[in-house]
Protein backbone atom coordinates (compact mmCIF):
# COMPACT_ATOMS: atom_id res chain seq x y z
CA UNK A 1 0.00 0.00 0.00
CA UNK A 2 2.88 2.36 0.87
CA UNK A 3 4.80 1.51 -2.02
CA UNK A 4 1.50 2.11 -4.03
CA UNK A 5 0.80 5.29 -2.62
CA UNK A 6 4.47 6.31 -3.50
CA UNK A 7 4.26 5.22 -6.58
CA UNK A 8 1.62 7.15 -7.71
CA UNK A 9 3.03 10.15 -5.98
CA UNK A 10 5.80 9.71 -8.13
CA UNK A 11 3.76 9.59 -10.96
CA UNK A 12 1.87 12.58 -10.04
CA UNK A 13 5.18 14.31 -9.59
CA UNK A 14 6.54 12.99 -12.84
CA UNK A 15 3.36 14.31 -14.58
CA UNK A 16 3.10 17.41 -12.78
CA UNK A 17 7.12 17.94 -13.81
CA UNK A 18 5.71 17.35 -17.41
CA UNK A 19 3.40 20.10 -17.28
CA UNK A 20 5.60 22.69 -15.46
CA UNK A 21 8.33 21.74 -18.12
CA UNK A 22 8.82 24.51 -20.94
CA UNK A 23 5.99 24.79 -22.92
CA UNK A 24 6.39 24.73 -26.51
CA UNK A 25 5.50 28.36 -26.69
CA UNK A 26 8.34 28.97 -24.21
CA UNK A 27 6.69 31.36 -22.72
CA UNK A 28 7.11 30.14 -19.38
CA UNK A 29 11.16 30.07 -19.88
CA UNK A 30 11.68 33.17 -21.08
CA UNK A 31 10.80 35.49 -17.62
CA UNK A 32 15.19 36.41 -17.43
CA UNK A 33 14.77 37.97 -20.82
CA UNK A 34 11.79 39.94 -19.34
CA UNK A 35 13.59 40.98 -16.91
CA UNK A 36 16.73 42.32 -19.24
CA UNK A 37 14.53 43.96 -21.49
CA UNK A 38 13.15 45.97 -18.20
CA UNK A 39 16.37 46.87 -17.47
CA UNK A 40 17.56 48.00 -20.89
CA UNK A 41 14.49 50.43 -20.98
CA UNK A 42 15.52 51.66 -17.61
CA UNK A 43 18.67 51.98 -18.41
CA UNK A 44 17.75 54.10 -21.66
CA UNK A 45 15.25 56.41 -19.83
CA UNK A 46 17.89 56.79 -17.10
CA UNK A 47 20.58 57.96 -19.68
CA UNK A 48 18.13 60.72 -21.42
CA UNK A 49 16.80 61.98 -18.21
CA UNK A 50 20.59 62.71 -16.91
CA UNK A 51 21.72 63.61 -20.02
CA UNK A 52 25.15 62.57 -19.32
CA UNK A 53 27.26 60.75 -22.23
CA UNK A 54 27.18 59.46 -25.58
CA UNK A 55 23.99 58.20 -25.48
CA UNK A 56 22.11 61.80 -24.93
CA UNK A 57 19.40 61.78 -26.56
CA UNK A 58 18.06 65.44 -25.69
CA UNK A 59 18.93 67.77 -28.57
CA UNK A 60 16.73 65.47 -31.22
CA UNK A 61 13.36 64.87 -28.70
CA UNK A 62 14.47 61.48 -29.37
CA UNK A 63 13.80 59.45 -26.43
CA UNK A 64 12.33 56.23 -24.56
CA UNK A 65 8.83 58.04 -24.70
CA UNK A 66 8.92 59.23 -28.14
CA UNK A 67 10.75 56.99 -30.20
CA UNK A 68 9.33 54.10 -32.40
CA UNK A 69 8.46 50.74 -30.72
CA UNK A 70 9.09 47.67 -32.51
CA UNK A 71 7.38 44.68 -30.79
CA UNK A 72 7.68 41.13 -30.77
CA UNK A 73 5.33 39.69 -33.90
CA UNK A 74 2.81 37.92 -31.77
CA UNK A 75 1.78 40.50 -29.32
CA UNK A 76 0.55 42.66 -32.39
CA UNK A 77 -2.89 42.72 -32.95
CA UNK A 78 -4.31 40.57 -36.49
CA UNK A 79 -5.11 43.86 -37.85
CA UNK A 80 -1.83 45.25 -37.37
CA UNK A 81 -0.32 42.20 -38.38
CA UNK A 82 -2.56 42.47 -41.59
CA UNK A 83 -1.52 45.90 -42.45
CA UNK A 84 2.52 44.97 -41.77
CA UNK A 85 2.15 42.03 -44.30
CA UNK A 86 -0.08 44.62 -46.73
CA UNK A 87 3.25 46.64 -46.84
CA UNK A 88 5.53 43.81 -47.84
CA UNK A 89 3.34 42.71 -50.75
CA UNK A 90 3.37 46.75 -51.58
CA UNK A 91 6.97 47.13 -51.26
CA UNK A 92 7.40 43.44 -53.15
CA UNK A 93 5.45 45.22 -56.17
CA UNK A 94 6.96 49.02 -56.43
CA UNK A 95 9.00 49.17 -59.06
CA UNK A 96 12.50 48.58 -58.48
CA UNK A 97 15.27 51.93 -58.26
CA UNK A 98 17.97 49.83 -59.29
CA UNK A 99 20.09 50.89 -61.95
CA UNK A 100 19.08 48.17 -64.52
CA UNK A 101 22.21 47.52 -65.92
CA UNK A 102 23.96 46.88 -62.68
CA UNK A 103 21.22 44.80 -61.62
CA UNK A 104 19.32 43.03 -64.60
CA UNK A 105 17.60 41.03 -61.92
CA UNK A 106 15.81 43.40 -59.88
CA UNK A 107 12.12 44.23 -60.70
CA UNK A 108 10.90 45.15 -57.54
CA UNK A 109 11.44 47.65 -55.06
CA UNK A 110 12.13 45.03 -52.16
CA UNK A 111 14.74 43.53 -54.83
CA UNK A 112 16.54 46.80 -54.61
CA UNK A 113 17.00 45.54 -50.14
CA UNK A 114 18.19 41.49 -52.35
CA UNK A 115 20.45 42.99 -54.81
CA UNK A 116 22.08 45.63 -52.07
CA UNK A 117 22.82 42.78 -49.74
CA UNK A 118 23.69 40.12 -52.61
CA UNK A 119 26.08 42.92 -53.29
CA UNK A 120 27.85 43.59 -50.38
CA UNK A 121 27.56 40.09 -48.99
CA UNK A 122 31.36 39.87 -48.55
CA UNK A 123 31.83 42.81 -46.68
CA UNK A 124 29.11 42.59 -44.04
CA UNK A 125 29.07 39.39 -42.62
CA UNK A 126 32.30 38.19 -40.20
CA UNK A 127 33.28 41.66 -40.50
CA UNK A 128 33.32 44.82 -38.07
CA UNK A 129 30.57 46.14 -39.28
CA UNK A 130 27.99 43.30 -39.69
CA UNK A 131 25.77 44.31 -36.78
CA UNK A 132 25.56 47.97 -37.93
CA UNK A 133 25.07 47.12 -41.47
CA UNK A 134 22.37 45.00 -40.60
CA UNK A 135 20.47 47.47 -38.09
CA UNK A 136 20.51 50.05 -40.79
CA UNK A 137 19.48 47.72 -43.40
CA UNK A 138 16.20 46.96 -41.21
CA UNK A 139 15.81 50.58 -40.62
CA UNK A 140 15.99 51.66 -44.44
CA UNK A 141 13.40 48.97 -44.78
CA UNK A 142 11.34 49.86 -41.85
CA UNK A 143 11.50 53.53 -43.60
CA UNK A 144 10.45 51.98 -47.27
CA UNK A 145 7.52 50.52 -45.23
CA UNK A 146 6.47 53.50 -43.66
CA UNK A 147 7.08 55.98 -46.39
CA UNK A 148 6.56 54.13 -49.67
CA UNK A 149 3.69 52.15 -48.74
CA UNK A 150 2.02 53.78 -46.37
CA UNK A 151 2.89 51.75 -43.01
CA UNK A 152 2.26 52.96 -39.97
CA UNK A 153 3.48 50.60 -37.14
CA UNK A 154 7.35 49.95 -36.38
CA UNK A 155 9.31 46.87 -37.54
CA UNK A 156 8.28 43.91 -35.62
CA UNK A 157 10.24 41.24 -34.47
CA UNK A 158 10.38 37.30 -34.77
CA UNK A 159 10.86 36.07 -30.65
CA UNK A 160 13.27 33.15 -31.05
CA UNK A 161 12.45 32.13 -27.89
CA UNK A 162 9.33 30.55 -28.85
CA UNK A 163 8.44 27.92 -30.31
CA UNK A 164 11.55 25.85 -30.92
CA UNK A 165 10.33 22.76 -31.38
CA UNK A 166 7.95 23.61 -34.49
CA UNK A 167 8.20 26.74 -36.24
CA UNK A 168 5.00 25.76 -38.00
CA UNK A 169 2.91 26.24 -34.75
CA UNK A 170 4.30 29.64 -34.61
CA UNK A 171 1.98 32.85 -35.43
CA UNK A 172 4.42 34.15 -37.43
CA UNK A 173 4.91 31.34 -39.43
CA UNK A 174 2.13 29.36 -39.20
CA UNK A 175 -0.07 29.87 -42.67
CA UNK A 176 -2.52 31.70 -41.29
CA UNK A 177 -3.56 34.67 -43.11
CA UNK A 178 -2.05 36.98 -39.94
CA UNK A 179 1.65 35.27 -40.34
CA UNK A 180 3.98 35.33 -42.40
CA UNK A 181 3.10 32.27 -44.55
CA UNK A 182 4.09 28.93 -43.74
CA UNK A 183 6.27 26.25 -44.60
CA UNK A 184 7.00 25.49 -48.64
CA UNK A 185 5.45 22.60 -49.86
CA UNK A 186 7.02 19.18 -49.56
CA UNK A 187 9.85 18.43 -51.99
CA UNK A 188 11.63 15.33 -52.13
CA UNK A 189 15.16 15.88 -51.32
CA UNK A 190 18.44 15.23 -49.37
CA UNK A 191 18.41 18.05 -46.50
CA UNK A 192 20.74 20.81 -46.74
CA UNK A 193 24.52 21.50 -46.05
CA UNK A 194 25.19 23.52 -42.70
CA UNK A 195 28.32 24.75 -41.11
CA UNK A 196 28.11 21.62 -38.49
CA UNK A 197 27.26 19.13 -41.47
CA UNK A 198 24.53 17.55 -43.42
CA UNK A 199 20.65 18.77 -41.87
CA UNK A 200 17.89 15.96 -42.19
CA UNK A 201 15.01 17.04 -44.40
CA UNK A 202 12.35 18.58 -43.17
CA UNK A 203 8.50 18.41 -44.18
CA UNK A 204 9.15 21.29 -46.92
CA UNK A 205 11.38 22.01 -49.52
CA UNK A 206 9.15 23.71 -51.91
CA UNK A 207 7.08 26.63 -52.40
CA UNK A 208 5.57 28.56 -49.34
CA UNK A 209 2.52 26.81 -49.14
CA UNK A 210 0.18 28.73 -47.61
CA UNK A 211 -0.53 32.35 -46.14
CA UNK A 212 0.08 35.77 -47.70
CA UNK A 213 3.39 34.39 -49.12
CA UNK A 214 2.08 31.68 -50.71
CA UNK A 215 3.81 31.23 -53.98
CA UNK A 216 5.87 34.18 -53.19
CA UNK A 217 8.15 35.10 -56.20
CA UNK A 218 11.95 36.34 -56.08
CA UNK A 219 13.71 37.43 -58.72
CA UNK A 220 17.38 37.36 -57.79
CA UNK A 221 19.86 34.44 -56.47
CA UNK A 222 19.88 31.74 -55.13
CA UNK A 223 23.42 32.84 -54.77
CA UNK A 224 25.12 30.12 -52.24
CA UNK A 225 22.19 27.83 -51.92
CA UNK A 226 22.67 24.74 -49.63
CA UNK A 227 19.59 22.74 -50.07
CA UNK A 228 19.80 19.57 -51.99
CA UNK A 229 17.38 20.23 -55.28
CA UNK A 230 17.82 24.38 -55.33
CA UNK A 231 19.86 25.54 -57.75
CA UNK A 232 22.06 28.15 -58.31
CA UNK A 233 21.11 31.37 -60.10
CA UNK A 234 23.26 31.75 -63.30
CA UNK A 235 24.51 35.20 -62.09
CA UNK A 236 23.90 36.62 -58.58
CA UNK A 237 22.12 39.63 -60.10
CA UNK A 238 20.66 38.13 -63.11
CA UNK A 239 16.75 37.63 -63.85
CA UNK A 240 16.01 34.62 -61.91
CA UNK A 241 12.13 34.70 -61.53
CA UNK A 242 11.00 31.52 -59.45
CA UNK A 243 8.76 30.76 -56.25
CA UNK A 244 10.57 31.29 -52.99
CA UNK A 245 11.36 28.44 -51.03
CA UNK A 246 11.01 27.25 -47.22
CA UNK A 247 12.05 23.90 -45.44
CA UNK A 248 11.56 24.59 -41.35
CA UNK A 249 13.68 22.09 -39.44
CA UNK A 250 13.85 22.33 -35.46
CA UNK A 251 17.56 21.06 -34.81
CA UNK A 252 18.93 24.19 -34.53
CA UNK A 253 16.34 26.35 -33.02
CA UNK A 254 16.20 23.45 -30.23
CA UNK A 255 19.96 23.75 -29.82
CA UNK A 256 20.85 27.83 -30.51
CA UNK A 257 17.44 29.65 -29.80
CA UNK A 258 17.80 29.35 -25.67
CA UNK A 259 17.53 31.44 -22.96
CA UNK A 260 20.63 30.30 -21.43
CA UNK A 261 22.62 31.63 -25.41
CA UNK A 262 20.42 34.87 -24.92
CA UNK A 263 22.01 35.25 -21.33
CA UNK A 264 25.48 34.04 -21.94
CA UNK A 265 25.24 37.05 -24.90
CA UNK A 266 23.57 39.48 -23.00
CA UNK A 267 25.00 39.39 -19.18
CA UNK A 268 27.19 35.64 -19.62
CA UNK A 269 30.41 34.80 -20.15
CA UNK A 270 30.02 36.29 -24.45
CA UNK A 271 28.91 39.21 -23.20
CA UNK A 272 32.75 40.80 -21.79
CA UNK A 273 33.75 42.25 -25.06
CA UNK A 274 32.29 43.04 -28.17
CA UNK A 275 34.17 40.50 -30.58
CA UNK A 276 33.01 37.62 -28.19
CA UNK A 277 29.83 38.96 -28.69
CA UNK A 278 29.19 39.35 -31.91
CA UNK A 279 30.30 36.00 -32.90
CA UNK A 280 28.69 34.30 -30.51
CA UNK A 281 25.60 36.03 -31.88
CA UNK A 282 26.27 35.32 -35.54
CA UNK A 283 27.70 32.08 -35.51
CA UNK A 284 31.78 31.27 -35.13
CA UNK A 285 32.09 30.48 -38.43
CA UNK A 286 34.72 27.10 -39.30
CA UNK A 287 33.87 25.48 -35.91
CA UNK A 288 30.16 24.07 -35.51
CA UNK A 289 28.71 26.67 -33.53
CA UNK A 290 25.99 28.32 -35.49
CA UNK A 291 24.66 31.01 -32.90
CA UNK A 292 21.47 32.17 -32.58
CA UNK A 293 21.81 34.23 -36.04
CA UNK A 294 22.85 31.51 -38.23
CA UNK A 295 20.59 28.78 -36.36
CA UNK A 296 18.19 30.89 -37.48
CA UNK A 297 18.46 31.17 -40.96
CA UNK A 298 19.14 27.69 -40.53
CA UNK A 299 15.59 26.80 -39.14
CA UNK A 300 13.50 28.43 -42.00
CA UNK A 301 15.88 26.73 -44.33
CA UNK A 302 16.17 26.91 -48.41
CA UNK A 303 16.03 30.02 -50.06
CA UNK A 304 16.41 31.70 -45.68
CA UNK A 305 19.67 29.91 -45.99
CA UNK A 306 21.92 31.52 -48.93
CA UNK A 307 24.15 33.90 -46.90
CA UNK A 308 24.20 36.05 -50.26
CA UNK A 309 20.31 35.45 -50.65
CA UNK A 310 18.18 34.80 -47.53
CA UNK A 311 17.04 38.33 -47.83
CA UNK A 312 14.60 37.42 -50.50
CA UNK A 313 12.35 35.60 -47.59
CA UNK A 314 10.48 38.69 -45.83
CA UNK A 315 10.75 36.74 -42.71
CA UNK A 316 14.54 38.13 -42.77
CA UNK A 317 13.70 41.62 -41.23
CA UNK A 318 12.19 39.87 -38.35
CA UNK A 319 14.95 37.60 -37.95
CA UNK A 320 17.42 40.31 -38.17
CA UNK A 321 15.33 42.60 -36.18
CA UNK A 322 15.35 40.33 -33.41
CA UNK A 323 19.51 40.24 -33.69
CA UNK A 324 19.85 43.85 -33.69
CA UNK A 325 17.17 44.09 -30.36
CA UNK A 326 20.06 41.64 -28.47
CA UNK A 327 22.91 44.24 -30.23
CA UNK A 328 20.49 47.15 -28.56
CA UNK A 329 19.95 45.23 -25.25
CA UNK A 330 23.83 44.28 -24.87
CA UNK A 331 24.54 48.00 -26.25
CA UNK A 332 22.96 49.46 -22.82
CA UNK A 333 24.10 47.09 -20.53
CA UNK A 334 27.26 47.52 -21.40
CA UNK A 335 27.35 51.12 -22.17
CA UNK A 336 31.29 51.19 -22.03
CA UNK A 337 31.60 49.46 -24.67
CA UNK A 338 28.39 50.24 -26.29
CA UNK A 339 29.99 51.93 -29.56
CA UNK A 340 32.83 49.60 -29.70
CA UNK A 341 33.78 47.20 -32.79
CA UNK A 342 35.83 44.52 -33.69
CA UNK A 343 36.59 42.62 -37.57
CA UNK A 344 38.02 43.72 -40.16
CA UNK A 345 36.79 44.74 -43.70
CA UNK A 346 36.43 41.26 -45.62
CA UNK A 347 34.56 38.32 -44.08
CA UNK A 348 36.63 36.45 -41.88
CA UNK A 349 39.51 38.96 -42.80
CA UNK A 350 39.38 36.73 -46.77
CA UNK A 351 40.92 38.55 -48.61
CA UNK A 352 43.06 39.98 -45.62
CA UNK A 353 41.54 43.49 -44.85
CA UNK A 354 41.99 45.99 -42.48
CA UNK A 355 40.29 46.51 -39.27
CA UNK A 356 36.77 48.20 -39.75
CA UNK A 357 36.83 51.77 -38.01
CA UNK A 358 33.46 53.61 -36.75
CA UNK A 359 33.87 56.38 -39.95
CA UNK A 360 33.15 53.42 -42.04
CA UNK A 361 30.63 54.27 -44.29
CA UNK A 362 28.03 51.31 -44.83
CA UNK A 363 27.13 51.56 -48.49
CA UNK A 364 23.19 51.46 -49.30
CA UNK A 365 22.32 51.96 -53.07
CA UNK A 366 19.44 53.14 -53.95
CA UNK A 367 17.95 52.23 -50.69
CA UNK A 368 18.87 55.37 -48.57
CA UNK A 369 21.79 57.17 -47.66
CA UNK A 370 25.06 56.12 -47.03
CA UNK A 371 26.01 56.80 -43.00
CA UNK A 372 28.92 56.12 -41.16
CA UNK A 373 29.11 52.86 -38.42
CA UNK A 374 29.12 55.49 -35.47
CA UNK A 375 26.15 57.30 -37.01
CA UNK A 376 23.64 54.46 -36.63
CA UNK A 377 25.42 53.51 -33.17
CA UNK A 378 22.73 54.90 -30.90
CA UNK A 379 19.11 53.96 -31.89
CA UNK A 380 17.88 57.16 -29.85
CA UNK A 381 20.20 59.24 -31.39
CA UNK A 382 17.46 60.91 -32.86
CA UNK A 383 19.38 62.41 -35.74
CA UNK A 384 19.68 58.81 -37.92
CA UNK A 385 17.49 56.33 -35.71
CA UNK A 386 15.09 56.72 -33.03
CA UNK A 387 13.48 53.04 -31.81
CA UNK A 388 13.35 51.12 -29.18
CA UNK A 389 12.43 47.10 -28.72
CA UNK A 390 9.39 46.43 -26.08
CU1 LIG B 1 23.16 39.49 -44.03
Amino acid sequence: MQFAKLASLLTLLASSSVLAAPLDTGSNSTAPVQVLQDKVIALLEAKGNTKKGIETTSKTGCSVATARIRREWSTLSKPERKEYIKAVQCLRQLPSQSDPVAVPGARTRYDDFVAVHINNTRTIHATGNFLTYHRYLVALYEDALINECGYKGAQPYWNWLAYQNDLSKSPLLDGSETSMGGDGAYFAHNGSKTAIGWFQPGKGGGCIASGPFKDAVANLGPVAPTMDGLAKSPSPLAYNPRCLRRDFTSRAPRTWFTVENFLNLTTGAASHDVATFQTELQGRFGDGFLGMHTAGHQSIGADSADLYSSINDPVFFLHHSMLDRVYWMWQALHACQSRAIAGTRTMMNSPPSDNALVSDELPMGPLGPSKTIAQVMNTLDGDNLCYIYM
